[in-house]
């Protein structure tokens, strides 16, 4: 594919706005000065930092009742890395793809390898799926996986996950995301740590057969598709989990994945404090695992998850080296749209955390000064980093404003022909 999005269209497109980019950068620098920051650190901070798409996510989603198909979407993986790259190279700030399998598996993955390379793009966490049947699957998941009653479903998921970590050696990643829909529906149908004990004995399994520099991410969620329980159910029996295996293994927060109004960015430091953060599923939420785009609902919460995030960088915390990456639907949103917004608003949560004056914040602490902490904490987020994430992004040859770039040019419209409707993609409910 030859992508509309070259540098020279991107230049174009900047020129009208990048006078008036300088005359806010100035005086932003001049604001932040005066309170003792340098613009220019942050800026290279904000080059600096980078968020993964999932695959999955460059498709329209769905909800359980239906699924309303976009225009011109991806119908595998190679039109989904054409759509991540434009992502890319709009906004600069997602060099690289979490892929999920088997929705991403060809034939050839080492022509996947190789496209990915061809449009710059890297590879972050492979994600395993038994939590579907596929065609031609051999035992069901109806009742499980890594932790199902009968041994032989819970081989066959074990080796799916051998299969994925062999795929992602394949591309280059070096982690492998592990989230099972196993659980219950009603009170008695499970034993609850006999279905524990077997997840465990599932996982053990593929933890062993981890490449030396690999991590395997376990990710939990407090419900759906089981409604009364599941066997990973919260960051507790998630991180109980990977204790359990070692070292490699980690704790994932995807940040829809909790009851409402648990404090999330407290469990981030949790297992940033005992080494056990493998990274996160950035998203938003009103109700429950909604998967709305990145800061739209509650962009504060998200500042004070990377709050914790940057408070782990200024205090050089040992190993601490998280995976970022999106997990989102996007049902009635372009997805390249939402992608290319939610990145920002990730990235941009990430610069307003650095700005946290930390000195002073540990010293109202000391001081039991609850007000002027919470306002220090305020001041940052308060504070407009557009310009730094915009200079970021023109450093590196992206567009000042990405969503009206990518609306310039009719990405969609022009794939049309090539790409046509197709009744059902390899997502729906992500
Ligand atoms: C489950 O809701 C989840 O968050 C897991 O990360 C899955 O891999 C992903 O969504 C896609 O279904
Ligand atoms: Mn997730």
């Amino acid at each position: 594919m030859n992508s509309p999005y070259t540098a020279e269209f991107i230049d174009e497109q900047n020129r009208a706005s990048h006078a008036a980019l300088q005359a806010d950068y100035t005086a932003l620098a001049e604001t932040l000065a005066r309170r003792g920051a340098d613009i220019e650190s942050l800026r290279a901070r904000a080059r600096a930092f980078a968020v993964a798409i999932p695959s999955w996510g460059v498709g329209t989603g769905g909800t359980r009742f239906a699924r309303f198909p976009g225009p011109a979407e991806p119908r595998n993986i190679f039109e989904k890395l054409e759509d991540c790259a434009v992502i890319h190279s709009l906004s600069r700030v997602t060099p690289s793809v979490s892929p999920h399998f088997p929705w991403d598996a060809a034939d050839d993955m080492a022509a996947v390898r190789d496209y990915g390379d061809a449009l710059g793009l890297g590879w972050d966490a492979v994600n395993s799926n038994t939590f579907q049947d596929q065609q031609d699957q051999a035992l069901s998941y109806r009742f499980g996986s890594l932790s199902h009653t009968d041994a032989a479903v819970r081989e066959q998921a074990v080796a799916h996950n051998l299969q994925c970590i062999e795929w992602g050696e394949m591309l280059g990643s070096r982690a492998l995301t592990v989230w099972v829909g196993d659980g219950s529906n009603f009170p008695g149908q499970q034993h609850f740590s006999r279905a524990l004990q077997r997840y465990l004995d599932s996982a053990r399994d593929i933890y062993a057969a981890l490449p030396d520099d690999w991590r395997m991410f376990i990710e939990h969620k407090m419900f759906e598709p089981a409604f009364y329980s599941t066997v990973i159910q919260d960051w507790g029996t998630n991180v109980l989990c990977a204790m359990e295996l070692g070292e490699k293994a980690k704790s994932l927060v995807d940040l829809g994945h909790h009851a409402p109004n648990v404090n999330i960015e407290m469990i981030v430091s949790r297992l940033i404090q005992f080494g056990k953060l493998a990274g996160f599923h950035f998203n938003d939420s009103k109700y429950g695992d909604d998967d709305l785009d990145s800061g739209c609902i509650n962009p504060y919460q998200l500042f004070l998850v990377f709050n914790e995030l940057v408070d782990a960088e200024h205090n050089s915390v040992a190993d601490f080296d998280p995976a970022y990456m999106l997990d989102q639907s996007h049902n009635v949103t372009d997805p390249i749209e939402s992608l290319i917004n939610s990145a920002l608003e990730v990235q941009r949560s990430y610069v307003k955390a650095l700005l946290v004056d930390r000195e002073a914040l540990y010293a109202y602490q000391e001081d039991n000064d609850a007000l002027m902490a919470s306002n220090t904490l305020k001041q940052a987020y308060n504070t407009d980093v557009d310009p730094i994430l915009a200079m970021a992004r023109l450093d590196q040859g992206g567009a000042i404003d990405p969503l009206a770039c990518y609306r310039a040019a009719n990405y969609r419209a022009a794939l049309l022909p090539q790409r046509p409707a197709v009744a059902a993609s390899g997502s729906g409910i992500v």
